[in-house]
């Protein structure tokens, strides 16, 4: 309990707090946000109601009952939705969109059967609620880079985008066809320091953070300039639950809210750095990743999340800087 005021769960409406109707699987559990995700879910409706689910059990979670679950299997995934009489899935399992360039037929494999799985039962009434993240990897080359809108042209590039925009897609069409109570995010690079990211185009942005305080140097697979849209993982786990406990009338995007946070480039991102570590020094190598992140915007418009169900970021970059380093220092 030593962090816990640094837990998202504080902020959330003291109503749901009591909560105790739910049961969630979350699959996926032992990733960048799963970790994250399960702790402040924990906190909020119980460690016996948060089931977390991964391939391996890499004993993380200490006070939750975890479960091994590969999210293509669905006799299993069915037998532990039974187990533990589960209503809501937090669905986190995918490739991401680096590794998924790397392994194309597995990532579509993996993005879209899992999510049928899942859409699937709550079609048949197993389950009464989905989270299902989405990323601004839907949108592509074609669309508008600046405070890309909600509604806009969406070619994605990578195969990840490309199964991260069917997905919405299948996602909107189980609600409209089968009433499924599906919830959506197209997540910025998320940035934290309680876990490691897993194989995206953002994940400079963490790595950054880890090599200034372990060798006060960085060199960045992105060039200079390329600017992002992120976000620290706080607000994103925030923004995760409070669109899950927002009353149905207020979800009218059934594919995936826009979400904006902060944009910067990694250029900017180190001058915040060298704030605080001077002798910090970046140098840049861009690879394969830079054609992908230069195919997606620079900044989101989140109109329709704020208006709908109230969404607002609370982090900017200064903010984000300083909160990464205190909580990193003495620890990588
Ligand atoms: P991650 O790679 O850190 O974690 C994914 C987890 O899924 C891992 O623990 C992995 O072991 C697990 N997994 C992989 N295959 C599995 C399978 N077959 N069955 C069960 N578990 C399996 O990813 P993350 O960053 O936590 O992302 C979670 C979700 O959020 C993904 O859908 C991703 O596309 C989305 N997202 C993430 C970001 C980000 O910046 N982290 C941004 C946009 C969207
Ligand atoms: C990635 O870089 O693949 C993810 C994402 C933005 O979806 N962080």
């Amino acid at each position: 309990m030593k962090n816990i005021h640094k837990l998202v769960y504080l902020s959330i409406q003291k109503k749901y707090m009591s909560s105790s109707t739910e049961k969630i699987l979350i699959i996926g559990a032992g990733g960048q946000i799963g970790v994250e995700l399960t702790e402040n879910l924990s906190h909020i409706y119980g460690s016996n109601n948060i089931i977390p689910s991964d391939l391996k059990d890499a004993g993380i979670f200490k006070n939750n009952s975890f479960e091994v679950l590969d999210a293509l299997d669905k006799t299993n995934l069915f037998n532990v939705v039974k187990k533990h009489n589960i209503t809501q899935v937090y669905h986190l399992a995918a490739l991401l969109s680096a590794t998924g360039e790397q392994n194309p037929m597995f990532a579509w494999k993996l993005n879209m059967e899992s999510l049928f799985h899942v859409l699937d039962l709550a079609k048949e009434k197993h389950i009464k609620q989905i989270y299902w993240p989405s990323s601004i990897a839907v949108f592509g080359p074609t669309t508008p880079q600046k405070n890309t809108p909600q509604y806009t042209v969406m070619e994605p590039s990578t195969i990840y985008g490309i199964s991260k925009q069917a997905g919405e897609r299948w996602c909107e069409w189980y609600f409209n066809k089968f009433g499924v109570d599906v919830r959506s995010i197209r997540y910025p690079g998320l940035i934290g320091w309680k876990s490691a990211p897993g194989g995206g185009t953002t994940d400079y942005a963490v790595h950054i953070f880890h090599q200034a305080l372990k060798t006060k140097s960085y060199e960045c697979f992105l060039s200079e300039d390329t600017a992002l849209p992120m976000m620290h993982m706080e607000d994103a786990i925030r923004a995760t639950i409070e669109l899950m406990q927002a009353p149905a009338d207020k979800i009218k995007i059934r594919g995936a809210y826009n979400l904006g946070g902060i944009s910067f480039s990694p250029k900017q991102i180190a001058e915040e750095i060298k704030k605080h570590i001077p002798d910090f020094t970046i140098t840049y190598k861009p690879d394969f990743r830079q054609a992908i992140a230069d195919s997606w915007p620079k900044s989101i418009n989140d109109t329709e999340a704020c208006q709908h169900w109230g969404w607002k970021a609370n982090y900017d970059l200064l903010k984000l800087v300083e909160n990464m380093l205190e909580n990193l220092k003495g620890k990588v």
